[in-house]
């Protein structure tokens, strides 16, 4: 825990981020949804999706704050339900822009399939088997790619290219949000994890103290916490852009 101030009450730097999250998720979502009247039909149904996927977020960080307040642990399963929800809502913002270009349903499951798939081996290398937490990242990070891939140089990018400028311009900006953007999770990741640092310096879960392991997760959650409000107001906000400029 860190102190902010000198003097109490002191000020526990984890649990105020959770705070910040649930209001920034709020605050988000009622500007989405109250913009939808002001797009063109057509971009109504992605900004739906925008404040969907903050809506989502900031019922969790409610729970997830109340959870970390309470037991002073990580709310891993909450973050994991929310990533769930959010992650594949992400992948249909990528199919509803290009779908004007001809992408296929078929696209949309393969996003969604890879999502599900790098989330549900994270969370075996978080919470059912940290000690392979090196194995099942491994396999997480080649989902991550595998979607990476496809919205850089694969289906997505190419139907961009026939979807007009101001699509191709947004998912370049999106394709930037998941290369640079999402790699604050693995960060996360690599650094929460028990031994820190995937256990290079070799110390083990059993040579740490309780302290060092709670103070690990912390970390853990403030970088998750950030990387969530970056790339869920961001997202929406790049696909508000977008239809501001094809009014
Ligand atoms: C709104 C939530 C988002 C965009 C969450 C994204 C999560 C990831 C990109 C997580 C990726 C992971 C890896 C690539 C390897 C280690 C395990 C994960 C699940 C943290």
């Amino acid at each position: 825990m860190i102190n902010l101030l000198a003097s109490a009450p002191t000020i526990d730097v984890t649990s105020f981020t959770f705070f910040v999250g649930t209001m920034a998720m709020m605050a988000a979502s009622v500007f989405f949804f109250f913009e939808m009247r002001n797009v063109p039909e057509k971009w109504r149904t992605s900004l739906l999706v925008s404040g969907l996927i903050t809506f989502i977020a900031a019922v969790h960080y409610y729970y997830m704050r109340d959870y970390y307040n309470d037991y002073h642990s990580s709310p891993t399963f909450f973050r994991y339900v929310d990533w769930m929800l959010t992650v594949p809502l992400m992948c249909v913002e990528f199919y509803l822009i290009t779908k004007k270009a001809g992408a296929k349903l078929g696209l949309l499951w393969k996003l969604i399939l890879a999502s599900v798939i790098m989330l549900v081996t994270g969370y075996f290398g978080e919470i059912i088997q940290p000690e392979s937490s090196v194995l099942w990242g491994i396999l997480s990070g080649l989902a991550y790619f595998y979607i990476v891939y496809l919205v850089w140089s694969g289906e997505v990018a190419q139907l961009a290219k026939d979807a007009g400028e101001n699509v191709q311009k947004a998912v370049k900006i999106l394709a930037w949000f998941v290369l640079v953007g999402w790699a604050i999770y693995p960060l996360g990741y690599i650094l929460g994890t028990p031994g820190g640092l995937f256990n290079i310096a070799g110390t083990g879960t059993e040579g740490l103290t309780q302290d060092v392991v709670a103070s690990r997760h912390q970390l853990m959650d403030v970088i998750y916490n950030i990387g969530d409000a970056v790339n869920k107001i961001g997202f929406g906000l790049v696909i508000y852009a977008l239809t501001q400029k094809e009014k």
